[in-house]
Order: C-alpha cells, then sequence, then structure tokens
C-alpha cells in the first residue's frame, strides 16, 4: 500500500462508469429490442448472454422452497435477525403527510405516498449479495410499496443463487424474475406480456445495468448509479493497526476498482498499517481482487494533525468513513461527506454491511457531496396540499391576479377574479 501526500489525492479518483459508445450502442439496441419483443426478446438475451434457456423466467415457488432447504438453519436465523435489525433502523426514516391550518381557515400541507411498484435489481455471479435483498426490499416495504419486483440473472444452470431466493422468501416478495443486464432493466421499466412495468428500479449492477438505468430514466425513477466500494479509515495513535488493515481489505475484496485509504495523525500506525495489509493479503480467497485494489486504488496518508486529516476524508467523501481516535464524535461532528460514518474500534465496516440496521447502499465516487444513502424516502413521493378559504382568496385574489398579469397570462388572473362573483 503507498503512502501518498494530500495533494496527490486526485490520483485516487474514480469517475463514475459511462461505459465505452458500443456498450452505450448495444445497450439502447436490447431496451428497443425489449421493448418490441417483450417475453421473447427477454428470453433470447438470457440465451446469448446468460447461455441458458428458460421455459419460464418467473422463479417458481417449488424453486423458493427448493432453496430454502438446501440452506442451513443457522444461516436463515441470522438473515431473520438481520432483517429485523434493517428494518427497525428503516422504520425511523418515515416521514407523515402534514396539513397546516391558517387563522384564515386555508389549509395547506403535503401527503406522502408510496410508490405503487418497484423493481429490485439483484446481480448475479459472485455478486449476488442476499444482504442486497434486504437493503433495497425493506426501505421499499416500510415506506408501503404495494408490489415489489425482484429481477436476477440466473447461472448457466438455470437457478438464482438460494441465498438471494432465500433473502426474498423471509422477506414475503412474491415476483422474482430471472434475467440479468440490460434486458431485465428494460423488462421493468417498459412491461411484457408476462410482466407489468414498474416506476422505480434500484439496485446495483454492472456497466450495462448502469447504462441501461441511465437510458430508462425519466419513464421510471432510478436511484443512484453506484460504482466500485470504497472505505477511508481516519485513525490516530489509538488504532490497532491489524484492525485497521482488516476492515481496509474489507472493502478492497469487492472489487479491482475499489478504494481503501487510511488517513491517520500517527507516522507509526502508518507503517504498522502497510505491513498488515501485504500480510493479510496474502491469505484472502479473493487475493487477486484485493491486490489489484490495493495497487491501484489503496493508500495512506499521514497528516500533521487531526484538523487536516479531517479536511482530507471530507476532501474523499468516501462511502464508508471509520473514525478510530481519542474522540471520535467531536471529529464526526466535522466531518461534512461520508456515506457512513463507523464509529470506535468496534463498529468495523462489515457490521454495517450486513446487521446494524442502516442501508449499505451507499453514495460513490465521491458523490456523498451531495446525496444519502438508500432510504425509505426514496420510495414515497409527496403531493402537495392546497385548500384555500373564501376568506384567504378574499384577501389574495388581487394580488395573484396583478402576478399573472406581470406574466402575461390573462387567463390565469381570469381564473382567479371569476371567483370575486361569489361575494359581489
Ligand atoms: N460494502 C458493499 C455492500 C456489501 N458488502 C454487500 C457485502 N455485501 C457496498 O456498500
Ligand atoms: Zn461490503
Amino acid at each position: 500500500m503507498k503512502v501518498i501526500q494530500k495533494h496527490e489525492l486526485t490520483s485516487l479518483k474514480r469517475s463514475v462508469d459511462q461505459g465505452t459508445e458500443e456498450q452505450r450502442e448495444s445497450v439502447k439496441r436490447i431496451i428497443k429490442d425489449v421493448r418490441q419483443g417483450g417475453d421473447n426478446a427477454v428470453n433470447s438475451f438470457t440465451q446469448t448472454f446468460d447461455q441458458v434457456s428458460l421455459n419460464e423466467w418467473r422463479v417458481t415457488e417449488e424453486e423458493v422452497d427448493e432453496a430454502y432447504e438446501s440452506i442451513d438453519g443457522e444461516f436463515v436465523e441470522i438473515l431473520k435477525e438481520a432483517s429485523q435489525n434493517i428494518r427497525q433502523f428503516h422504520e425511523h426514516q418515515t416521514t407523515n403527510s402534514w396539513f397546516e391550518p391558517s387563522a384564515d381557515g386555508s389549509i395547506l400541507g403535503q401527503k406522502v405516498t408510496p410508490i405503487d411498484a418497484v423493481g429490485i435489481y439483484v446481480p448475479g455471479g459472485t455478486a449476488a449479495y442476499p444482504s442486497s435483498v434486504f437493503m433495497n426490499v425493506i426501505p421499499a416495504q416500510v415506506a408501503g410499496v404495494d408490489r415489489i419486483v425482484m429481477m436476477t440473472p440466473p447461472g448457466k444452470d438455470g437457478k438464482v443463487p438460494a441465498g438471494v431466493l432465500v433473502a426474498a422468501k423471509l422477506l414475503g416478495v412474491q415476483e422474482v424474475y430471472k434475467a440479468g443486464g440490460a434486458q431485465a432493466i428494460a423488462a421493468l421499466a417498459y412491461g411484457t406480456e408476462t410482466l407489468d412495468p414498474v416506476d422505480k428500479i434500484t439496485g446495483p449492477g454492472n456497466v450495462y445495468v448502469a447504462l441501461a438505468k441511465r437510458e430508462v430514466f425519466g419513464d421510471v425513477d432510478i436511484d443512484m448509479i453506484a460504482g466500485p466500494s470504497e472505505i477511508a479509515v481516519l485513525a490516530d495513535e489509538t488504532a490497532r493497526p491489524n484492525e485497521v488493515a482488516a476492515d481496509l481489505l474489507s472493502q478492497a475484496e469487492h472489487d479491482a476498482r475499489s478504494s481503501s485509504v487510511l488517513v491517520t495523525t500517527s507516522e507509526q500506525l502508518a507503517k504498522q498499517v502497510q505491513q498488515f495489509v501485504a500480510e493479510q493479503l496474502k491469505s484472502l480467497p479473493r487475493y487477486d481482487i484485493a491486490k489489484a485494489s490495493i495497487e491501484d486504488y489503496g493508500a495512506i496518508i499521514v497528516c500533521v494533525n487531526i484538523q487536516e486529516a479531517i479536511d482530507t476524508v471530507n476532501e474523499i467523501a468516501a462511502e464508508h468513513l471509520e473514525i478510530i481516535t481519542k474522540d471520535p464524535f467531536q471529529d464526526m461532528a466535522k466531518v461534512k461527506h461520508a456515506g457512513a460514518i463507523f464509529i470506535g474500534p468496534y463498529s468495523s465496516e462489515p457490521v454495517g454491511d450486513y446487521f446494524a440496521g442502516p442501508n449499505h447502499v451507499l453514495p460513490t465516487s465521491g458523490t456523498a457531496r451531495f446525496s444519502s444513502p438508500l432510504s425509505v424516502d426514496d420510495f414515497v413521493k409527496k403531493s402537495s396540499i392546497i385548500s384555500y378559504s373564501e376568506q384567504a382568496l378574499k384577501n389574495n385574489a388581487n394580488k395573484i391576479a396583478q402576478f399573472a398579469r406581470l406574466e402575461g397570462l390573462e387567463a390565469h388572473a381570469r381564473a382567479v377574479e371569476t371567483r370575486k362573483e361569489r361575494w359581489k
């Protein structure tokens, strides 16, 4: 892991993946084909890209039961407990509609309504995480979304990983379909003969999924476009170097483009973490990925004092920030940009990935400067409520009509003024 200076931070920056011209064109073509060809088009893309031919792309109850039987009972209990923690946390996020009466008898307000139908994309292969099923589905359920559709690519055996199906079953997700990539996103956005379209699509995916989400945005809503995972650790001499190294590697193993950065005020900690990372890396099953990530996007920055260190983590605006210092709450107060902040030596990043309760779908690539974790808010929308009283209109009709005429909109003015006849 290299030691760099603060001004070299830009060398670690990865911009959000825009794909190549060819990839963008191919995504557009796939979406067009699915809009025209429906189920058949989806299944033929599944055959081409996933090399499997499916008789039925909707997952059956038998498949779900088979997955459930295949899984260790202890694991099911852990999943249940995690999902309860996640649900409990997200229940704090609900917002109520509000209605504010005023002295003149008017009522103004805001009505909160869940989105009718959402599609959750779950990536395939080694990134098919039951935890991500929880993190997308639970906030939608807490928001009150009626219809939740899950979409995930089949493996070469035509199956979906058992853990993903079990997670969906535990949450009571009724509609699960086997399709991946741009064809899955197109089917969710525009529907097919057998699948009704949804209103919003969330969930991570490869570059084709990301490009397809961008492409259908506007016809449906989407969540953020997630980049590779990131961790920054802000630590002083009170941190244990073996623990810091392990936490850095926890995100490095996600993706060769994941980024792990230690920002510290302790020269000694920097040296020790460097050694532990090299040592611990050797025995990781995902050695190749973690090594590439640490080599290309891993770094240690030694700062002269805690303020400079905090400025540095603010500049990074990491997806995950751990603070392991003498006074971590005081330091946290000065942190402006981070997706999730893990405080103290016992809050190792995976505690948040799986179990504590907050969402693990977080802003990446510096987007924590302006965006937030996935939450219940992402699954509701708001309508403004205006109920003017007679008195209120009497008091304000002339002002409104004048404002309208200022904009040259006579019909607007007259619509308000015609009410004046009522009190002549
Ligand atoms: N750390 C990842 C989420 C995840 N980790 C899923 C394990 N499974 C992005 O925040
Ligand atoms: Zn993770």
